[in-house]
């Protein structure tokens, strides 16, 4: 069981008790533990495993902590049972929609059943919602409003989809008359892989409003609100909502800080200041004065020391500027103050692209289209990686293919000199591990790289016995889009990626961090856990032409948010390196 599903099982009781109107300091409790659970990169069964004891985590008390323990023996929490006979699940639901709180949510189960968003739909139509106590005509209006835009999205961009949406806007902001300065915020700046918003910050000596009236009248929105003048909101026609601030020079670098966040840095490195009787917002840091406590001062009272620059930000609380992608509260606030931050992997580290497919199975380039293109990127070497037999309906190599595939790689190795092309397949692990390959052909490829693109569904037990059976095979060097995610549109396969980390380990296998925008496999945490486990990654594009080659800098994102270092990143290495890394397993 992985951290993962310990968080949602902690938040689906949370948010139960809520609706039954439990006490809310218990809620909190629940909260509190989620957060915690969330951010850490251990899983928490195997502390438990090693009889470590869980309320020594920050928000963990007796009764979570059995809980969880119950959890991981039992696969359930007798609590959340008992819950769960009285309310069905589903309630939980009805909370995501803006206007529905857990009174609501009640009311609408006690009084009209109401289980489901779909539910609700119907009883709307019928015009009861309406009339129920507490809710009302626009009450209801606003909830239908509400289930349409939850039915349009469910939430969260792809990082991808949000670079595309806001390209046009944050041109027109920087045109805003007064806009000294614009920067991107929030999630955004972090490069989490889903976005829930965008954040944007403009820097104006000076009266904001006609910034804010600015951006309010763009062109692609579908929704303004201006409130004030520093601050506005739109929503694009996509439904993607934009947040703006206006930020004068003095405090630009405290406001960056804080709109970055995340919520949880923030409070970290808030908490930090407090004890060295600092205070930290939007506004600058501020020292405490003698006597005074900092929750009776003024947002910008106090002793100012810092605000302009992050950097001056950071160093007035004792820390190293922490890089964006790190501001997640898992260590890093304690690493930018020991001065033990990671020297974080970059684009320009990245030395071979080991992902790609070609004409032979669905690529849309020839190999040698795919040779140039990256050899136009520098990289110094580079896989062609196309799909085994088993993936029939692109043509998949049969072994008698993928040996005149060698030929066709000998000619464009003569004819493209600066970059070294390897030979390799994706090779399909099949149902029971066995590799869609025979092993004379395995051997005499330069890379073997194997993934899961079939019998997604198996249980956790067969799917983990099934990719460790893979990566047991004396051949393989990579394991490609380990949890076959597709983000927003399909889940990962049940697999215990702590078995999967050893085993690659074990075998002296690589992991794969797929850099394509709609997969980003393995995630930040399970990419952090390899490094731990001294597991090479490898950031691969899985390119299908020359553009999907650029994809390369949305894993270099991913892979920081991991807190990887270029020395962790097997592809980064030189030539030279890189086949001392091929040739292993040959002493
Ligand atoms: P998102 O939009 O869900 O992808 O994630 P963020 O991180 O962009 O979150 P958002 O847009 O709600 O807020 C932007 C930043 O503002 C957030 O990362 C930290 C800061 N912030 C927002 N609310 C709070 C808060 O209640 N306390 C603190 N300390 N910071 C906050
Ligand atoms: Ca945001
Ligand atoms: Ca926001
Ligand atoms: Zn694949």
């Amino acid at each position: 069981m992985e951290n993962l599903d310990i968080a949602r099982s902690l938040t689906l009781l949370g948010d139960l008790l809520e609706i039954q109107g439990a006490n809310p300091f218990r809620i909190r409790a629940y909260r509190n533990a989620v957060n915690t659970v969330n951010s850490s990169s251990r899983p928490l069964a195997d502390m438990v495993e090693a009889g470590e004891d869980l309320t020594a985590l920050p928000g963990i008390g007796k009764n979570v902590a059995a809980h969880i323990i119950e959890l991981l023996d039992t696969g359930t929490i007798g609590r959340l049972e008992e819950v769960e006979a009285e309310i069905p699940r589903s309630l939980a639901e009805l909370m995501a929609l803006d206007g529905v709180g857990p009174k609501k949510a009640k009311k609408l189960f006690d009084e009209l059943g109401v289980e489901t968003v779909d539910d609700l739909d119907a009883e709307l139509e019928a015009g009861r919602v309406q009339e129920l106590e507490g809710f009302g005509v626009r009450s209801a209006e606003k909830i239908r409003i509400a289930i349409a835009e939850h039915r349009q999205h469910t939430g969260r961009f792809r990082i991808d989809e949000v670079e595309k949406l806001i390209a046009g806007l944050l041109e027109h902001v920087a045109a805003a008359p007064g806009a000294e300065r614009v920067e991107v915020a929030g999630s955004l700046r972090r490069r989490r892989e889903t976005i829930g918003d965008v954040d944007i910050l403009v820097q104006c000596e000076g009266d904001g409003t006609p910034v804010v009236r600015h951006f309010t009248e763009f062109s692609g929105a579908q929704k303004a609100s201006a409130a004030g003048p520093t601050k506005g909101s739109i929503v694009l026609h996509s439904g993607l909502q934009v947040d703006l601030r206006v930020v004068p020079p003095e405090s630009f670098g405290a406001a960056l800080v804080y709109f970055t966040g995340s919520k949880d840095h923030n409070v970290a490195i808030r908490t930090r200041a407090v004890r060295d009787r600092l205070k930290v917002n939007e506004w600058g840091v501020f020292r405490v004065p003698e006597g005074a406590d900092a929750k009776d001062l003024g947002k910008d009272e106090g002793e100012r020391l810092a605000g302009t620059t992050e950097e001056e930000v950071y160093g007035a609380l004792g820390m190293a500027w922490v890089p964006p992608a790190l501001r997640e509260n898992r260590g890093e606030v304690e690493a930018a103050r020991e001065g033990s931050l990671p020297g974080l992997v970059e684009l320009a580290d990245i030395r071979g692209d080991l992902q790609m497919h070609s004409t032979w199975s669905d690529g849309k380039t020839s190999i040698e289209e795919m040779a140039r293109a990256c050899a136009e990127r520098g990289y110094a070497y580079m896989a062609i990686t196309d799909h085994s037999q088993a993936m029939a309906m692109v043509q998949g190599l049969t072994p008698e293919r993928a040996r005149a595939q060698w030929e066709e790689i000998a000619d464009v190795r003569e004819r493209i000199p600066e970059i070294e092309l390897f030979t390799s397949v994706e090779v399909d692990i099949l149902k029971g591990g066995d590799l869609d390959m025979p092993d004379d052909v395995l051997e005499e490829l330069d890379l073997v790289v194997v993934s899961v693109h079939s019998l997604m569904d198996l249980d956790r037990k067969a799917m983990t016995d099934r990719v460790v059976r893979a990566i047991a095979h004396p051949t393989v060097d990579i394991l490609a889009h380990p949890t076959g995610r597709r983000i927003n549109r399909r889940e990962p396969f049940e697999l215990d990626m702590e078995t999967v980390l050893e085993a690659a380990a074990e075998h002296s296998v690589a992991v794969e961090l797929n850099a394509n925008p709609r997969r980003l496999d393995l995630n930040d945490v399970h990419v952090h856990r390899a490094k731990e486990l001294g597991v090479p990654v490898v950031i691969s594009t899985d390119a299908h032409s020359p553009a999907g080659l650029d994809d390369m800098r949305f894993g270099v994102d991913q892979a920081r948010r991991g807190w990887l270092e270029p020395s962790d990143v097997l592809n980064t290495r030189s030539l030279v390196e890189f086949r001392k890394w091929l040739a292993r397993r040959a002493s």
